[in-house]
């Protein structure tokens, strides 16, 4: 709570030392950059609508439940830029920050989320900066997903531009437990004498979580062989 203030001042400050022209000129770039954020998010958004119809047709199923979209606030990359002693500029966003643009891809399964990121990759206008896979590797707290940054062309009536994406794939047991530990642990501050035991418990979570992922797969996998049936649900 401390911080958002603290940063909503800094930025509030920062806006006060710079002319009228200049905060107009400010606002208007700071616009401008968020756009192509929208963009680059939607572009990224229609190939995974792109995929999970094509798979639809040739597999008759959806490997995709749902599909998440968000840019990030002002405030949130302020603090992010403060976090990480970066310049609170407009360069230093596009320089530093990959997750300005955010895509989050919920699968039905494991496998579905190795095959969807692989089909992403391969398509030529599509490049990997980074990618962190915290499903192999999980975080000690016990999250799982796998992250992508991507950069795709956006094309503008006067330009092309690149512009990077973070690109989130998880299963629906990885987000239902991810969501709750944004909304009560991420980033938090618990009671110092609860917090060993609500970390403890988290990770238990997380790892039921991940015994019901893989049984599911396996679920999945049994039928599919027996039946001979690659459209099994
Ligand atoms: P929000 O509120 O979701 O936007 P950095 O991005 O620099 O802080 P890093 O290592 O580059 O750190 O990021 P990483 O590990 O790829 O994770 C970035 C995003 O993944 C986070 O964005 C979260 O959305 C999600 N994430 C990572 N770790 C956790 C976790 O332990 N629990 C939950 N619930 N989500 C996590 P933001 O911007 O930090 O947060």
């Amino acid at each position: 709570m401390e911080k958002t203030t603290d940063t909503r001042q800094q930025m509030g400050m920062l806006l006060l030392e710079k002319s009228e022209e200049e905060r107009d000129k400010l606002m208007y770039n700071g616009a401008v950059l968020m756009t192509y954020y929208r963009c680059a998010v939607l572009e990224i958004e229609t190939k995974f609508k792109v995929l999970d119809a094509q798979f639809s047709l040739s597999h008759e199923r959806n490997p995709i439940e749902s599909i998440q979209t968000r840019i990030k606030t002002p405030n949130s990359i302020c603090a992010k830029l403060n976090r990480k002693n970066l310049p609170l500029c407009l360069d230093s966003i596009e320089e530093n920050l990959f997750d300005i643009g955010g895509v989050r891809v919920i699968c039905s399964y494991i496998d579905d989320i190795y095959m969807l990121s692989e089909c992403l990759l391969q398509q030529d206008d599509v490049n990997l900066i980074s990618m962190k896979d915290y499903i192999k590797n999980p975080k000690p707290n016990g999250y799982r997903s796998l992250h992508l940054v991507v950069e795709i062309p956006i094309f503008l009536y006067n330009e092309k531009r690149m512009v990077k994406v973070e690109v989130q794939l998880r299963t629906i047991a990885m987000q239902s437990w991810a969501n709750l530990e944004h909304r009560m642990r991420y980033k938090k501050n618990v009671p110092a004498d609860i917090a060993a035991s609500v970390d403890e418990t988290l990770l238990e979570c997380a790892q039921l979580s991940n015994v019901l992922d893989l049984k599911m797969q396996q679920v999945r996998t049994m039928i599919a062989h027996s039946t001979q049936d690659n459209s099994v649900f």
